[in-house]
């Protein structure tokens, strides 16, 4: 009997009204979810919808309602819980991934991929099928699923461990809460790439712009920067995009070709590019990069490549992986876009080391995905060698992340009248006379302390994102604070009083509130942090983390000497000479002061004590090559369980681990009678076999 025509007949006389509603409710909500899952993956995956914008708003605000009025039906994986549903206590938290998040070995040119090609069917014995995809220039990242149900979405960080940025993969639309159709693995973990769009990063910038804030250089970082925002709601408000192009790890579900994995995923309701293709030669493989080559800037997100993978799981089993990426897939990259445009102008531009550098103002040109007017010519050796004048046609570059730059002059279309440029003689913001010292490529302005141009640059890049991060602190704010004379260097920004900021245009309560906030909470940055901000020659984020990871403090940076500067791994002569002379110099020494004084820390906060793994309290050194993983692998996995991983052999050393190649750290070993292990001994120690 039809259930309508019995529940007018005999009302169900056991349930209170209240529950009653609570009942109706849920299986409206749940009719409602099912839908806006439906109509959202018509959508958002298969950009082909069923229903207008405002019925599907409809829908929204319907179970938004329901569930306002009835808070106990609000569940994780519902399609109003995208933004703010996960306590954003666990935001980058670090997540072991479930099986190694390997990355790409490049090919540069068609002979390399060929070569590639005759390998992996030299390995396998036969001709392959290929899977062609389009290579997408975002961020790697692994969603996971359990039971069909979103759990979480990590970046993929060095590969084994990534951070946990679950709050804000779930406000991306093609990411599915719950995956379409039955039957999912209880455990699926998706690889795949999160961009921007590139006008979505163009509208991003202007806004940027407007507020006075710092702008992204490419889509990437923007998308990059997008995703790794402290505050989800942020991440929402950037329309960032999801391709999925491989399963990294299901329970117990084995595919045969990755074309099958690729079209469960598809059947799942993720999002997995259309371009993809299965290719039956290499050939093909070619004609497939050809045409993206050509036709890449005719879609709106942007592609550095192909990435063409075995199809069969069998032969890509065979073919294995090599320590960080597998054999049975390689990435064609295009060759960097060149384009040629009118160089209306040669200008210079003072930087925040005095560091005087010529730029071409070009006429406005769209090249590698976006448009540029201005490119570096790097010095005067290379304006001189390049021959670049004004007036002339020029190549203009730009590959991917690299900044863009002047190849050199169409000569056919040089005008008569066109003459060799000068460098000028006086720094173009102060006046100063510029110096050139013997040796060295660049011209700089001496004039240290008072040089505008330095100033902001040096302000702007002591608040940058790669330095002491301070958010609300860009050119514009910095012009009005220096112009003001409020700071004459990048300590006095600690003395900013919020009456003063109260007096700058533009400024209300919440924008003062937000710059106080961020400048006080700038002062308790990592150490590499400060290093990087002060503007110690040749010593960018890297060399700076690993200074301070063997000299946790400024005290022990200043007392260092060259040798000991030098003899950390990965510090040249060059580098440790720098450092030492720059903490030779008092006005460094004086800025440093300053800072301690406005409560700047001054050093690292000694390692938590591990509590657990199975090399807790062991000193190790690592030398040589492995076969199952990077160096940078080795020494996080031996860190992850508990070993303190030092640079040189000693007696206080517990063991070395040798693989291919070892260098001097291995014979030091035997002399000094260190125990040394190979490989398969020391995955064993680490507990992964
Ligand atoms: C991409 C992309 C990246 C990853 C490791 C093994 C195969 N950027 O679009 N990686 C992969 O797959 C690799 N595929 C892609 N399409």
């Amino acid at each position: 009997m039809p259930s309508k025509v019995r529940a007018t007949k005999q009302p169900d006389q056991r349930h209170r009204p209240e529950e009653r509603r609570l009942s109706d409710a849920r299986k409206r909500v749940e009719e409602l979810r099912e839908q806006i899952n439906h109509h959202g993956y018509r959508y958002h995956v298969l950009d082909d919808p069923e229903i207008s914008d405002y019925d599907y708003d409809r829908l929204i605000r319907e179970l938004e309602s329901l569930e306002s009025e009835f808070p106990e039906l609000i569940t994780p994986d519902s399609p109003t819980q995208r933004v703010g549903g996960t306590p954003v206590a666990d935001l980058f938290a670090p997540v072991r991934h479930r099986a190694q998040m390997m990355s790409l070995d490049n090919a540069f040119s068609w002979e390399e991929l060929e070569a590639w090609g005759k390998r992996v069917e030299r390995v396998i014995g036969t001709s392959a099928k290929f899977v062609c995809e389009l290579k997408i220039d975002g961020l790697a990242v692994v969603v996971s699923y359990e039971n069909g149900s979103f759990v979480r979405g990590a970046t993929r960080g060095d590969g084994v461990t990534g951070e946990d940025v679950t709050p804000n993969i779930r406000t991306i639309r093609q990411v599915p809460v719950r995956l379409r159709g039955s039957g999912h693995p209880a455990v699926l973990d998706v690889r795949g790439e999160v961009y921007l769009p590139v006008k979505a990063f163009e509208e991003l910038n202007e806004q940027l712009r407007e507020q006075g804030g710092r702008v992204f250089a490419n889509p990437r970082n923007a998308g990059a920067g997008s995703l790794r925002q402290k505050d989800p709601k942020v991440s929402a408000s950037r329309p960032l995009r999801l391709w999925c192009h491989g399963v990294l790890y299901a329970e117990r579900k084995r595919f045969a070709t990755h074309l099958e994995s690729l079209e469960h995923l598809q059947q799942a309701g993720l999002p997995v590019n259309p371009a993809t293709r299965l290719v039956d030669s290499l050939q093909e493989v070619f004609v497939f990069c050809e045409r993206w080559e050509k036709d890449r800037h005719t879609i709106d997100y942007e592609i550095d490549g192909v990435v063409v993978k075995v199809d069969s799981i069998a032969q890509q089993e065979e073919l294995g992986t090599t320590s960080h990426a597998p054999r049975w897939a390689i990435a064609y990259k295009f060759p960097p876009e060149e384009r040629t445009t009118l160089l209306r102008d040669i200008a210079v531009n003072t930087g925040r080391t005095g560091i005087v550098t010529p730029f071409a103002i070009l006429e406005p040109i769209f090249v590698g995905g976006v448009t540029i007017g201005r490119a570096t010519l790097h010095n005067q050796d290379e304006v001189k060698r390049r021959d670049v004048r004004e007036g002339d046609t020029v190549i203009v570059r730009r590959a991917g992340d690299v900044i863009p730059e002047v190849v050199g002059p169409v000569l056919s279309k040089r005008p008569k009248n066109a003459r060799p440029w000068r460098f000028p003689k006086r720094c173009p913001s102060c006046g100063t006379a510029l110096v050139r010292k013997e040796g060295e490529a660049y011209r700089r302005c001496p004039n240290r302390r008072s040089c505008p141009s330095q100033n902001i640059e040096w302000l702007f890049h002591f608040a940058s994102r790669g330095a002491m991060d301070i958010e609300h602190l860009g050119y514009k704010t910095g012009i009005l604070l220096l112009d003001r004379g409020w700071v004459k260097d990048p300590a006095d920004i600690y003395s900013i009083t919020l009456e003063q900021l109260a007096e700058l245009p533009g400024f209300k309560e919440k924008s003062i509130e937000n710059l106080m906030t961020a400048i006080e909470g700038s002062k308790d940055r990592e150490l590499w942090r400060l290093l990087v901000a002060v503007n110690v020659p040749h010593v960018g984020s890297h060399v700076a983390e690993v200074l301070t990871r063997a000299f946790p403090s400024i005290d022990e940076l200043e007392a260092a000497t060259v040798e000991e500067l030098s003899a950390v791994e990965g510090i040249g002569p060059e580098i440790a000479r720098s450092v030492h002379e720059w903490f030779r110099d008092p006005e460094n020494l004086a800025l440093l002061d300053k800072l301690d004084a406005s409560g700047v820390r001054m050093k690292d906060e000694a390692p938590p004590p591990r509590t657990e793994g199975p090399l807790n309290g062991v000193t190790i050194v690592i030398t040589g090559g492995f076969e199952s993983m990077s160096r940078d692998e080795a020494v996080a996995a031996a860190e992850a369980a508990g070993a303190r991983v030092a640079s040189s052999v000693s007696k206080k050393t517990d063991w070395v681990a040798v693989g291919e190649n070892p260098g001097t750290k291995y014979q030091k070993a035997v002399q000094l009678g260190v125990e040394t292990l190979d490989e398969g001994e020391f995955l064993r120690r680490l507990r992964r076999v």
